[in-house]
């Protein structure tokens, strides 16, 4: 959420009641909103081993005993047999007490099932149909942005997102002009599906970019366009405006980056500057009139700047954000970039 506070409410903390291990869903609601998260109920299982040890210097035990008893009267082949049992327990104790630490430990009771071996070659991407409800959203209303997603082997709802960049998914939406910008994080609602609650103030056509990845599968951009209808909202405040306070204005090298060669942005930033979604610096952008969409990060550690290299596959115009996050709230700076085809100057 472009410009949002960030301070957390203190923590609370609620007691669960669980009966059963396996799979369970949290269900979390903030005023009309519901996010459904998925968790685990794992218990630790003995293992194994731990049986054979006791088991094996039980056997032990009693044979020993047993074998001394008979010894003691005078029955010398029937005491040697108890001995040599009383040994193998021994051994067996002994070989696990060795060996155990090398076994692998079993699963917890309510883990995942392992899929067999065959089963790991990966996983297909998942089918998305990305829609808005209502399908036509008003200009200055709220609308529900909403990615359904579906593993086409099975026809199932996908369910194994993996968070990357400490998010489920990252969803980048922005008018044709760049002047509209969120890059917002939306909740799971139920098995297969994400939502995220936008609004626009201008009529028009909107992209939707969306960022996600399976487990075992990879990174997939999903891309969609959608329609606001209705009068300008004057009233709605520049989502991709510069912020107040933010004066620096991106650098790039060369000036006018060429098609298919690194080009550096740079960036001044101010003190405090923290890292968000797990990097220092975002960038984001997007071709205006064609479909590429780009995102790179500023690795390094917080500074006096952040910058991105990054090679722009076509000649043409570009709209761009530089995203970082201060103590207190995400800067997005806005700015496009005109890229020139090689061999022109
Ligand atoms: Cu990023």
């Amino acid at each position: 959420m472009a410009g949002a506070a960030l301070a957390a409410p203190d923590p609370q903390y609620v007691q669960l009641r669980v009966e059963r291990t396996g799979p369970h869903e949290l269900k979390l609601s903030a005023g009309d909103e519901t996010a459904v998260i998925p968790f685990r109920v794992l218990v630790e299982r003995e293992p194994a081993g731990e049986f054979l040890v006791y088991g094996g210097l039980l056997a032990a035990a009693v044979l020993l005993v047993g074998g001394l008893l008979t010894g003691a009267t005078a029955r010398p082949g029937k005491a040697m047999a108890l001995a040599a049992g009383a040994a193998a327990g021994v051994t067996v104790a002994a070989m696990v007490i060795v060996f155990e630490p090398l076994l692998p430990a079993p699963p917890p009771d309510g883990a995942v099932p392992t899929p067999p071996p065959s089963a790991a070659q990966g996983r297909p991407y998942a089918q998305a149909r990305v829609e808005t409800v209502p399908a036509r959203p008003e200009a200055g209303e709220e609308f529900t942005l909403r990615v359904d997603l579906i593993d086409g082997s099975t026809g199932r709802p996908v369910d194994d997102l993996t968070a990357h960049h400490e998010a489920l998914a990252h969803v980048v939406v922005t008018s044709r002009d760049g002047r509209y910008f969120r890059h917002v994080h939306p909740l799971r609602t139920r098995s297969g599906r994400l939502e995220v609650r936008l609004s626009a103030g201008r009529p028009g056509r909107y992209r939707a970019h969306a960022e996600l990845e399976r487990e075992e599968s990879g990174g997939q951009l999903l891309t969609a366009d959608f329609t606001v209808g209705g009068n300008a909202n004057t009233s709605e405040k520049a989502g991709a405006g510069r912020e107040a306070g933010v004066t620096a204005t991106p650098r790039l090298q060369p000036a006018a980056p060429v098609a298919g060669r690194p080009a550096t942005v740079e960036l001044n930033t101010p003190a405090g500057v923290r890292p968000w979604l797990g990097m220092t610096g975002h960038l984001l952008t997007r071709e205006q009139d064609g479909d590429f969409f780009g995102h790179v990060h500023e690795m390094g550690a917080p500074g006096a700047r952040v910058r991105f290299t990054f090679s722009f596959p076509e000649p043409g115009r570009y709209l761009a954000w530089i995203q970082y996050a201060t103590a207190d709230r995400i800067v997005t700076v806005p700015f496009t970039v005109n890229v020139t085809a090689p061999g022109t100057r």
